[in-house]
């Protein structure tokens, strides 16, 4: 059945994932029309839970060191290690918190759907896990990339303003036509950012943090280059969507990321693109004259 059938029957449509036609993965078909849908807890087979616990009790034990201290701090708000945790159970603890939910999705939704539920405080969740074979690396985010890696700082005051502020600008940005320029800041700070602390640099990005292999090289291997963060100059920068980072972004504070998502952004997309037209984009592991540069410990 085509995706056009799909969207036929039930108003939503199913979203691939970067290039090409590879097929939507999940039942898009339960969704409602913001793309929500109910997290069938009883969907769940014990392989199910059993990966999921795999997963967390091996991310868990290698988290000092490597990841920031609000995430370790908060990680435990999950809930029991050894079953996919019920979303409502969370949301019973992260509501009070910071006034954030998680509700469950498909998988993937489009922009548009995606920044909505942010600017409501609402934070998409995955409902699948992957399968056994998968345990290393799934291309789309599943529920243990979804809940591991993002949900836990969504607990920290500052950083839950600012994924609100950064849906809020999503928003805006969709009709400026400048969603691929903001998903650039969304990949380089809340999946594979990096933040500098005392004790030396530790990962914030649930990209890093729900990854066995990402973690430890984004803070420690010397291949990577790891800049200081540069709204303008991360808005120029391409990606990599399946392999390691080539180049981390480096955030002093979560208030120095708050802060610089306050101004109005259209002044920053055309200078962006100004930037762009004259200078072009900057690569992957591409590092610019002059600018700061993170060595690691
Ligand atoms: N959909 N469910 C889900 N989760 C994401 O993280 C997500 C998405 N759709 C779009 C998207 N992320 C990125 O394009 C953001 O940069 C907008
Ligand atoms: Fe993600």
């Amino acid at each position: 059945m085509d995706r056009r059938d799909k969207s036929v029957n039930q108003g939503v449509a199913p979203v691939t994932y970067g290039q090409g036609e590879r097929p939507p993965r999940g039942d898009y078909a339960k969704a409602s029309a913001d793309y929500t849908c109910e997290q069938d807890w009883a969907q769940y087979s014990a392989a199910d839970h059993d990966t999921y616990r795999r997963l967390y009790t091996r991310q868990l034990q290698q988290l000092p060191g490597l990841a920031c201290d609000e995430f370790i701090a908060a990680v435990q708000q999950l809930g029991a290690p050894d079953r996919i945790p019920r979303f409502v159970d969370v949301n019973q603890k992260l509501q009070p918190a910071t006034g954030w939910q998680i509700v469950a999705v498909p998988g993937l939704i489009p922009e548009e759907a995606f920044f909505a539920l942010l600017a409501a405080r609402r934070f998409p969740v995955t409902d699948w896990i992957r399968k056994p074979e998968e345990f290393d690396y799934v291309v789309e985010p599943d529920v243990f990339h979804d809940l591991f890696g993002h949900v836990p700082l969504l607990f920290n005051p500052v950083f839950a303003d600012y994924m609100q502020a950064y849906g809020a600008g999503g928003l805006k940005a969709s009709r400026l036509d400048a969603c691929e320029l903001l998903a650039r800041l969304y990949w380089y700070t809340v999946e594979f950012g990096l933040i500098s602390t005392p004790a030396g640099l530790r990962a914030y990005g649930a990209g890093i943090l729900s990854s066995a292999g990402e973690l430890r090289h984004s803070v420690g291997a010397p291949e990577p280059r790891r800049v200081g963060f540069d709204l303008r100059r991360l808005m120029r920068s391409q990606y990599k969507i399946d392999t390691y980072q080539a180049t981390y972004f480096v955030i002093d504070s979560f208030d120095q990321l708050f802060k610089a998502t306050e101004p109005d952004f259209t002044p920053v997309y055309r200078e962006v693109r100004a930037q762009i037209a004259s200078h072009g984009e900057v690569a992957a592991g591409q590092v610019l004259d002059g600018e700061r540069e993170f060595a690691i410990a």
